[in-house]
């Protein structure tokens, strides 16, 4: 059995680029793999009872895993391309810890305890985020999960499959989630709310936010022979696609993110035919994200128009608001005492899983509030205050 920062130091180095210091930790991928082993490995020193659930998510189980109103503590272990070491690791590490602490306590358990690694989260590979939170839930259908592809054609049941896994029972695991009671997820804060205030903070809300893909099309020709005037160069209009993006968003006070394209043929001395850019658009409420995206879109169409290219969009995932609020959340404040409590514009396993369970999230203070990159940072004192805090809420539920 080891301490947090044992297992911090065992899984810091899994799949972390020397070049970089990013990690790049991806569904089904070699990385993604020696994370699983390390939890399993955790759950069994533990002598905790292990289960791979049919979409593919590692569960530990401390008590019955068949048993009813399970306490679930948890987060993921994938990470974003180049991403950071805490966002989704910190959770899980910190559930194992806090479990190690109740056990020290002799917390008299009246309830199946159990924690779970959620495959897929960050939606890296196959473009949509949560996937193993989302099929369990029944937010993300089998037949959709098949269609998903990564950048090299590989179809997401294929890369399963060749990572060991039967794909062909994914989908919804309503049994399971009804045998849940409640929810709580550990995560690194996205932001710098906590910073003067505390370092554990419990969250109220998840912003409305969604990912869109732009395809625009034009019409390859020879960088050195196509006069200016007679170009249909895609490029063009997506870079005022971009710009138009940041002035809507900063207007409505909205985010809007191009952070992935991809150039067809992407060679230097031709125009591109086709460009397909991402747009990962978070507002405070669906109504203002919905009209900026629209926005977005209205200007893309128009400067497309503009210069003879066609654009096309396409929704390829949206997670609607997460309220926090109800007596779960009055729970973890009453328990913790007067915490902060702030909202996220960051996506989790909590809020897909809040649609269908009580739900609630716990915040640890980051210090520069940079995420989703290798200078993502929480000082030790923090991240042990957070591994208490989760204790003391996993006792308050699952010893009552
Ligand atoms: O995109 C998000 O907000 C999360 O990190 N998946
Ligand atoms: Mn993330
Ligand atoms: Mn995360
Ligand atoms: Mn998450």
């Amino acid at each position: 059995m080891t301490s947090f920062q044992e297992m911090w130091a065992e899984l810091l180095p899994v799949g972390r680029s020397a070049s970089s210091g990013g990690y790049r930790r991806f569904a089904w991928n070699t990385a993604d793999a020696e994370c699983r082993a390390w939890f399993e490995q955790q759950a069994r020193s533990r002598g905790l009872t292990y289960e791979l659930d049919r979409n593919g998510n590692q569960w530990a189980w401390l008590g019955d895993p068949r048993g009813q109103g399970a306490i679930v503590t948890g987060s993921h272990l994938d990470s974003v391309p180049d991403g950071g070491a805490f966002d989704g690791p910190l959770g899980v590490v910190s559930s194992f810890a806090a479990l190690d602490e109740l056990r020290s306590r002799d917390a008299e358990l009246t309830k199946p305890l159990a924690i779970v690694n959620f495959g897929d989260e960050e939606g890296a590979r196959f473009g949509v985020a949560c996937i193993g939170s989302r099929l369990t839930a029944g937010v993300l259908g089998r037949d959709q999960a098949y269609e998903l592809r990564d950048a090299d054609g590989v179809r997401l049941p294929d890369a399963m499959e060749k990572a060991g896994y039967d794909p062909t029972a994914i989908g919804a695991d309503d049994d399971r989630l009804s045998r849940i009671g409640a929810f709580v997820e550990l995560h690194v804060e996205q932001g710098r709310y906590l910073t003067e205030e505390h370092p554990v903070g419990v969250a109220s809300a998840i912003w409305p936010h969604g990912r869109w893909r732009f395809d625009f099309h034009g019409e390859a020709n020879h960088a050195g022979t196509t006069r200016i005037e007679d170009r249909r160069d895609p490029m063009l209009t997506y870079a005022n696609t971009v710009l138009s993006a940041r002035k809507k968003a900063k207007l409505a006070g909205a985010l809007a993110t191009f952070g992935k394209v991809a150039v067809e043929p992407n060679g230097t001395n031709a125009i591109a035919s086709l460009i397909r850019g991402w747009l990962d658009s978070r507002a405070a409420d669906e109504a203002t994200l919905e009209r900026v995206v629209e926005e977005i879109r209205q200007a893309a169409y128009e400067r497309g128009e503009r210069d003879g290219v066609r654009v096309e969009l396409t929704r390829e995932s949206y997670t609607p608001v997460v309220d926090f609020d109800g007596p779960l959340r009055d729970r973890l404040a009453k328990r913790l005492g007067n915490v902060p409590v702030l909202p996220t514009g960051a996506g989790h396993d909590a809020g897909i899983l809040a649609s269908a369970i009580p739900t609630a999230m716990l915040f640890v203070r980051n210090p520069s509030g940079v995420s989703h990159s290798p200078a993502e940072y929480a000082e030790e004192a923090d991240c042990l205050a957070g591994v208490a805090a989760l204790a003391d809420v996993l006792e308050d539920l699952a010893c009552q």
